[in-house]
């Protein structure tokens, strides 16, 4: 489909908008909204050339901004969250076209939070202190050793459609406020906020070159151009374990640092002493939330039998009641999925399901809606009964409104079947017992292990995955050690 709008969204170089330069080598791509299968805007493809000179750009930034007093840098970032806050139906509504999210939710959760990440990270880099130790030495004398923390360079940023401008703003702004420079790959399905957020840096004062944006796809485009280039210094990449594991193996002859937030198949636990209408709340919440395309969602909801059937009914009435709709409504709770290709891959695993003997509780279908809605690609929230650990639908990751729910009798039933999975992101455990509520969320082999809620973040927490999910921790303190690299100093006293 060609945009029969004439809207623009371009690459962002060296402080500047580079505008699309007509001829046979210039490629674009349509930027799709999902609620409607319309293009909303033409996306400026950036070939080999522009990479490099996005990677240029910030190589020459670097010097100035890496020397630049942490003072300095924090109130840039502590503006930039301002401006944010002053444009922000503007950022709601990018991200509302390219995500298809209700207009409620890119207001609830994504813009507030790419504020919060400005402010939380200038706060946590201008707390930082270092590395210090003494030595005691032979004779008396002392060595001091202290650990001066260096950015690690620049620093390409891959991320994908689901949160765009919370994951990017994530990774951006504790990279930025370490005195890293960026060149940023946005996800191809969702171009909007990334490039507004470069307006709104450079008006905050960051220096030309320190934030560069590149649109494009993955292999064979801006994604690989980037990841390839010689002259980035490390990698920080939210997306699939797949493409995860192809972008270690492209970095690994210039062994440079990655850090990978990637795929999960999270697990909640639920038992007979849990408080069920709460539980029932973070179980809609977790399933459900921005169309279970939320890396943390919850897909397998293991109960215990004795309240199996309450919980198997009350979040069927949960699914039920959600409301499918324009996501300009504010009435709609649930949008659409990304794009048509996911829709087939997550229809193929209704199909899969029904194969394998799944009982569906409540959707299975694609939803018509009517209007121009009917051009999206929207799904039907979706529960399933009776499939079992081994069946591929509750072993691969679907990334949408769907979960299956199996029943269990023990505890340690429970914590057998939840760690049966090569993912390793999150989990959830619902019960009344705070002490099997500790016991339990620590025998996860999991990055993340909430008790009685679902995605309550504190920015300063460390967050990652195992096994599939990931390598590495963001946040806090750990985003500090991701983003700059020490060099330890030795003084015999
Ligand atoms: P994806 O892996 O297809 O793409 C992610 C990004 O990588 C996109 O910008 C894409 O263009 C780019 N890319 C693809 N191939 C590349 C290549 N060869 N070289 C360089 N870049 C390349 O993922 P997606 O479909 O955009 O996102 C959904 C996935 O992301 C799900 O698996 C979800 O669980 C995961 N995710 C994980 C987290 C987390 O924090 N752990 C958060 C959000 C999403
Ligand atoms: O809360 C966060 O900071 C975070 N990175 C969430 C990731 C959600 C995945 O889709």
């Amino acid at each position: 489909m060609t945009a029969d709008t004439t809207r623009w969204i371009r690459n962002f170089v060296d402080g500047r908008y580079v505008d699309p330069e007509p001829g046979p080598g210039h490629r674009s791509f349509d930027a799709i909204d999902p609620a409607t299968g319309r293009a909303h805007a033409q996306v400026h493809e950036a070939d080999a050339p522009l990479v490099d000179r996005a990677v240029t750009a910030a190589r020459t930034a670097l010097g100035p901004w890496s020397s630049t007093p942490v003072r300095e840098r924090t109130a840039v970032l502590r503006r930039a969250a301002d401006l944010i806050e002053a444009r922000f139906e503007e950022f709601v509504a990018a991200e509302t076209a390219d995500t298809g999210k209700p207009l409620t939710l890119s207001r609830e959760l994504d813009v507030p939070r790419a504020v919060a990440n400005f402010r939380t990270f200038a706060d946590v880099v201008a707390a930082a202190g270092q590395e210090s130790f003494m030595t005691d030495l032979a004779g008396g004398r002392q060595a001091l050793n202290y650990a001066v923390r260096k950015p690690l360079g620049v620093v390409a940023v891959i991320v994908p459609w689901n949160l765009p401008l919370l994951l990017l703003t994530w990774k951006v702004a504790p990279a930025l406020a370490c005195g890293n420079t960026v060149v940023v790959k946005p996800s191809e399905e969702t171009p909007g906020t990334a490039t507004l957020l470069a307006e709104v840096l450079a008006e905050a004062g960051l220096p030309a070159g320190a934030y560069n944006v590149v649109h494009g796809f993955g292999g064979g485009s801006a994604g690989e151009h980037l990841t390839t280039h010689p002259g980035i210094d490390g990698v920080t990449f939210t997306g699939s374990s797949a493409t995860g594991a192809h972008v270690m193996k492209t970095v690994a002859p210039r062994v440079r640092p990655v850090s990978f937030e990637l795929g999960g198949k999270n697990a909640a636990l639920v038992f007979e002493d849990a408080d069920i209408e709460e539980t029932l709340d973070g179980l809609q919440r977790s399933v459900f939330a921005n169309t279970g395309q939320v890396c943390l969602c919850t897909e397998r909801v293991y109960v215990q039998r004795s309240v199996f059937a309450d919980i198997a009914d009350g979040l069927v009435e949960r699914a039920k009641s959600l409301r499918l709709g324009s996501p300009l409504d504010e009435a709609t709770t649930t949008g659409p999925l990304i794009s048509q290709a996911h829709r087939d891959k997550v229809r193929g695993y209704f199909d899969l399901a029904e194969q394998c003997g799944a009982k569906v509780l409540t959707g299975g279908d694609i939803p018509r809606l009517g209007g121009d809605l009917d051009g999206g690609s929207w799904i039907e929230p979706t529960l399933w009964t009776g499939l079992t650990n081994a069946d591929r639908p509750v072993r691969e990751e679907i990334f949408g409104p769907v979960a299956a729910l199996i029943p269990f009798d023990t505890e340690a039933e429970a914590i057998a079947l939840a760690n049966d999975t090569e993912y390793g992101l999150a989990s959830s455990v619902w019960t009344s017992d705070l002490r099997r509520g500790h016991r339990v969320a620590q025998a996860m082999n999991v990055g993340m292990s909430w008790v009685n809620t679902w995605f309550l973040r504190d920015l300063r927490s460390p967050f990652g995955g195992v096994g599939l999910s990931g390598l590495g921790r963001e946040g806090g303190a750990s985003s500090l050690h991701f983003y700059t690299e020490p060099t330890n100093v030795c003084v015999q006293l």
